[in-house]
């Protein structure tokens, strides 16, 4: 007895079929003819409408480019695994690194043992520094898309498609995933509100186009910003400036809509003191980004 059966195309089903013991009739089965009609009727008609009917992670689109998600991660021990875990059953065909921003927990371990590259800065750079750390990998390795997807889990992985949609496609050089768009529930405090209202009216003016969601890190970029960033790309607080920089460039910028959740777990580091130094810093920033030639 074979430990795992009988294979269809085996030895064994061949004879079989040689000498009827399967009890078909064998003028049925060797009918050329027969044969040849079913290959013209599956390629004519079943198989042009196969790709409807894949599941949505296997979707050709998303398969026929080379595609990064970064995920940028300081001390994100409490959801790292998870948000991993994730990207992969909702987009199978993307790679994946984590930018470790000198975490000093179990980071990096708990991501490598997921499956993901792990690039580990020694000490905390920052989330720029880490995104830039992740759009130099992505051009030395040739990727075609990156997507940021933060480390806490707000990020929903299931949206990916509908952000790296638009780049594919040639519609967009950057699009950035926004929570105020008609989509989800994502309730922001006052402060930070006031906050997100400002800089989207000020990001808005400056590129004449209207941006509801500057501060999103939710967003997928094609080659040509993959290869700005990885020689450019903002200090502290990156998402606005990144923003103005891109359009003064002359790259093209588009908005989805997307839900986001609260953080699923580790600490915030925005505190109310730090986001009237990220309001004053970005908007200097913005400033002398507008000022200078280049
Ligand atoms: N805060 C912080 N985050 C970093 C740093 N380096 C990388 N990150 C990652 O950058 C992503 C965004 O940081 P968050 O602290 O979640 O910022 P946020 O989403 O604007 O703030 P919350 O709404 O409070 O989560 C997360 O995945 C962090 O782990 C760093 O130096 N500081
Ligand atoms: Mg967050």
């Amino acid at each position: 007895m074979r430990p795992f059966g009988r294979m269809a195309g085996s030895e064994d089903a061949r004879v079989e079929r040689r000498t009827g013991r399967t009890g078909r009739s064998e003028r049925n089965l060797e009918s050329p003819l027969r044969h040849h009609f079913y290959v013209y009727i599956f390629y004519t008609f079943i198989n042009p409408f196969h790709t409807l009917f894949q599941p949505r992670n296997q979707r050709p689109l998303l398969m026929k480019h080379k595609l990064l998600i970064i995920i940028p991660a300081f001390n994100e021990e409490a959801t790292i695994s998870g948000v991993i875990a994730s990207i992969r059953r909702h987009v199978p065909s993307a790679d994946i690194v984590v930018v470790n921003d000198g975490s000093r927990d179990r980071t990096a371990g708990l991501a490598a043992g997921s499956g993901a590259v792990v690039l580990s800065h020694l000490y905390n750079l920052g989330i720029g520094a880490t995104m830039q750390t992740g759009y130099k990998y992505a051009r030395s390795k040739g990727y075609d898309i990156a997507v940021q997807v933060d480390a806490d889990g707000q990020h929903p992985p299931e949206q990916i498609e509908r952000l790296v949609k638009p780049v594919m496609e040639g519609r967009a050089d950057i699009v950035v995933g926004s929570r105020f768009m008609g989509e989800g529930d994502y309730k922001p405090s006052i402060a930070r509100s006031a906050g997100m209202v400002f800089f989207s009216q000020l990001v808005s003016a400056i590129i004449k186009e209207k941006i509801t969601d500057t501060t999103s890190g939710f967003r997928a970029s094609g080659k040509r910003c993959i290869e700005y960033f990885s020689s450019r790309y903002p200090d502290d607080y990156p998402e606005v400036e990144a923003l103005v920089l891109l359009h003064k460039k002359g790259f093209s910028i588009m908005e989805v809509p997307v839900s986001m959740a609260e953080r699923a777990g580790g600490k915030s580091s925005i505190t109310p003191m730090k986001s009237v130094y990220y309001m004053v810093k970005v908007l200097l920033a913005i400033l002398v980004d507008l000022m200078k030639k280049n």
